[in-house]
């Protein structure tokens, strides 16, 4: 029997709106069917072991806050053998059905790649144990491939091969880990795959680096039998100046150039798209009107400053926006909804990482049930509909046919002259937005 972490938490149950219990979900009944399907495979939640089990809540202006229980042997494998047990218990305490990791997330690097290989096996072993014993699956896998400062000139992106060379053999690691455990999903997040400067940097060069490593990695799952989607996580900057994956529509130029259409979609992360200057909203439907809206990495941003905060997600408005772009476009190819978010640095209870979750868990029920209403139940859908609807037959209809010419317009304009003032109305689809809820 291992440890038990979370010692006064059990079970979290759903306990409907009128419940003031801070560890009970309001509006999560995950077996509640809305639009079709149960809550819980509309959001396929996940817990992300790097903020939840890993930060310490260490910023760059002071000292870690939290002290994590898991974390206290002088031995690395029963540190990350605790940090999973630990991992494990939560997971199955909130009852999310997912889990995702970078390789260095689960056990610290080691002197050598060949060790940290051996350590990652150990753990995998462990892991896929924990897996069975519990149901809880992994949504996807990846590579730390930003944080040893090795990679300060970027990884994939490194103008020095060997440094190349070594973030593929990492990521052969973690590709291996996520096979083997049955991931179904495989991430790249270039955090420092970008430039600090552009004077020192061979953007092309680097571009088509990033391509090659991508294309490699692709093929070696393949070859071994990966049948899961490979996520690009788009983000602006930070760490770097300039990320090659600035936002959807970048990553989608890149994905449609290199060729890679066929095996990769986005994972869209909240804070990132704001950072980006985008609405989350917006990055979702760049990425769905393409057909690659892959998974979403939960958090939200401070919009009054201009960093990745990483906060756990809670605007109601922003979500049921979001969800208003998932039901109409067919939801998430293959992902789901991960919780990349933190506590803040001074929620230092371990019952807050619970809440916080539970707050998320209950924000995206609310805004999925409240975006079924919008699109079941008021005139939203209509009066956009209507808003086009002078294309719908004669002339606008022969125009996105194809069937006019430039000349043909010009005799239709001038025959019907000025045209005829049209509200957008606005105000009129954010009340109703606002009135969902
Ligand atoms: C960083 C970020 C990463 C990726 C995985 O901003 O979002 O945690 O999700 O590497
Ligand atoms: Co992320």
């Amino acid at each position: 029997m291992s440890t038990e972490f979370f010692k006064n938490i059990g079970k979290i149950k759903y306990e409907g709106r009128e419940s003031d219990n801070p560890l009970a979900f309001k509006w999560y009944d995950e077996d509640r069917v809305v639009a079709g399907k149960p809550l819980k495979e509309h959001m396929r939640f996940a817990v992300a072991y790097w903020h939840t089990l890993v930060n310490k809540g260490g910023d760059p202006f002071g000292a870690p806050t939290e002290t994590l229980p898991w974390d206290k042997s002088e031995d690395a494998i029963t540190r990350a053998k605790d940090k999973m047990d630990a991992a494990f218990e939560f997971i199955t305490k909130l009852g999310v059905p997912y889990y995702c990791f970078h390789d260095i997330d689960i056990v610290d690097e080691a002197p050598t790649l060949s060790e940290f290989e051996k350590r990652m096996h150990t753990m995998t072993d462990y892991a896929k144990q924990k897996q069975q014993e519990t149901g809880v699956k992994l949504l996807w896998g990846t590579s730390n491939l930003f944080s040893n400062p090795r990679y300060m000139n970027g990884a994939s992106t490194n103008p020095n091969f060997d440094v190349v060379a070594y973030a593929s053999a990492q990521a052969k690691i973690a590709l291996d880990a996520t096979m083997t455990l049955d991931g179904e999903n495989y991430v790249f997040w270039g955090g420092r795959e970008g430039y600090m400067s552009l004077l020192n940097t061979d953007m092309k060069r680097e571009q088509d680096h990033l391509a090659q490593f991508l294309t490699m990695c692709k093929d070696y799952a393949r070859k071994n039998g990966f049948k899961g989607n490979f996520f690009i996580e788009p983000k602006p900057m930070e760490p770097t100046k300039h990320q090659y994956d600035y936002d959807a529509a970048t990553s989608i130029g890149f994905i449609n150039k290199y060729g890679l259409q066929d095996d990769f979609k986005l994972n869209i992360e909240v804070n990132h798209a704001t950072l980006a200057g985008h609405t989350f909203q917006h990055e979702l439907q760049v990425a769905a009107n393409e057909g690659l809206l892959g998974s979403i990495d939960a958090n939200r941003g401070d919009y009054q400053n201009g960093w990745d905060t990483d906060q756990f997600p809670i605007d109601i408005y922003e979500i049921t926006e979001s969800m208003l772009v998932l039901l109409e476009t067919g939801g998430l190819q293959g992902g789901g909804i991960n919780f990349d978010a933190k506590v803040r640095r001074n929620s230092t209870d371990l019952d807050d990482k619970f809440i916080a979750h539970i707050a998320g868990m209950d924000a995206f029920a609310r805004g999925l049930i409240c975006a079924d209403h919008v699109l079941k139940n008021t005139n939203y859908k209509k009066l956009r509909t209507e808003r086009y609807a002078s294309f719908d037959n004669g002339d606008g209809a022969k125009f996105e046919k194809g069937d006019l010419s430039l000349e043909d317009l010009s005799k239709i304009a001038n025959s019907k002259g000025e045209p005829q003032q049209i509200s957008g109305k606005q105000e009129l689809y954010e009340q109703i937005i606002a009135n969902a809820y």
